[in-house]
């Protein structure tokens, strides 16, 4: 029988107030897992509790900035005390900067690649010395089509989120032998707020460019949503996928197979 089950789990998400991380940590609650997630505003901690509550969630919620080793590390040992060992993590706090790559400031570089990557090491890093004294555990680091892929204005983002794969493999690599699987999940385009800009209507209300784009670049001919991700999400957490490790699963209607549309 396959296991799909997050029974007596403790899962954390970072960044989980809203968008992906709400939804995967929502689906997550829904098979079994107890809650727990971080935000970097006091006030985003509240609505996400409030959020969760009134999915009959009963999720525990911690102001943390993923980038601060200290703040990491002391929000672990709270967690491990209030709520228990964490046996799944997902590294999805993140945040892009769109600005062409002649323009941008070292410091605006510095801190996307501090979000987007240096911050799953540090949060793996505070979770996995309990995970192997516990036997095991998950960790699933939130990609993009920017592992793969270039493209105009995003080139932090795009390094960062490169090297996240990277650091998912070698997790994967470095302690697969003590029963922890680090997986990633490559988000196409998804209508979140981070994705919002993109898809904001023109002065004369058609649709904004790139949002047209996208639509013809992926075979599906839509956008993702947030739901999307919730399957994949569950099934690298869950007992269905423990010899599954280092793999990034794209989830992307599509985008990562196609050329683009022929010329007419
Ligand atoms: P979002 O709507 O912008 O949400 C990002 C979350 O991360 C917010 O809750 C934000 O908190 C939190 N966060 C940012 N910096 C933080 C920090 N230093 N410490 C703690 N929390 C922090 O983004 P999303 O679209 O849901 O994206 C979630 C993840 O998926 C990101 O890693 C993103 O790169 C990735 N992704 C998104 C897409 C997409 O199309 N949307 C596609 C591929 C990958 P605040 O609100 O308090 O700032
Ligand atoms: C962008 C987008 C992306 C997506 C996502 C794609 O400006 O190109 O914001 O990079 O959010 O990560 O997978």
């Amino acid at each position: 029988m396959v296991n799909f089950s997050l029974e007596g789990k403790v899962a954390l998400i970072t960044g989980a107030s809203y968008g992906i991380g709400f939804a995967i940590a929502t689906a997550y609650a829904r098979a079994g897992a107890r809650i727990v997630f971080n935000d970097l505003k006091r006030e985003f901690v509240d609505k996400g509790l409030a959020a969760y509550r009134a999915r009959g969630i009963d999720a525990q919620g911690y102001f943390c900035d993923v980038t601060d080793e200290e703040q990491v590390n002391a929000m672990v040992a709270r967690i491990e005390q209030e709520v228990g060992v964490i046996d799944i993590l997902v590294n999805n706090a993140g945040i892009i900067k769109r600005i062409p790559m002649i323009e941008m400031d070292v410091a605006d570089f510095r801190q996307v690649v501090d979000v987007d990557l240096n911050a799953p090491f540090i949060v793996s890093k505070a979770v996995i010395p309990s995970m192997i004294r516990k036997g095991g555990g998950k960790i699933i680091n939130i990609c993009s089509m920017m592992s793969e892929l270039g493209r105009e204005t995003v080139s932090a983002y795009a390094a960062a989120k490169g090297g996240l794969k990277m650091l998912t493999r070698n997790i994967a690599s470095e302690y697969g032998a003590y029963n922890i699987q680090c997986n990633g999940i490559g988000p196409g385009y998804i209508a979140t707020p981070q994705t919002a800009p993109l898809r904001e209507r023109q002065p004369d209300g058609s649709r904004h460019p790139f949002d047209a784009f996208i639509v013809a670049k992926t075979p599906a001919a839509r956008w993702g949503t947030t739901e999307d991700l919730e399957g994949p999400a569950v099934f690298l957490a869950s007992a269905a996928s423990d010899f599954v490790n280092g793999h990034v699963l794209y989830v992307d209607g599509g985008i990562l197979a196609y050329i683009g549309k022929q010329p007419e």
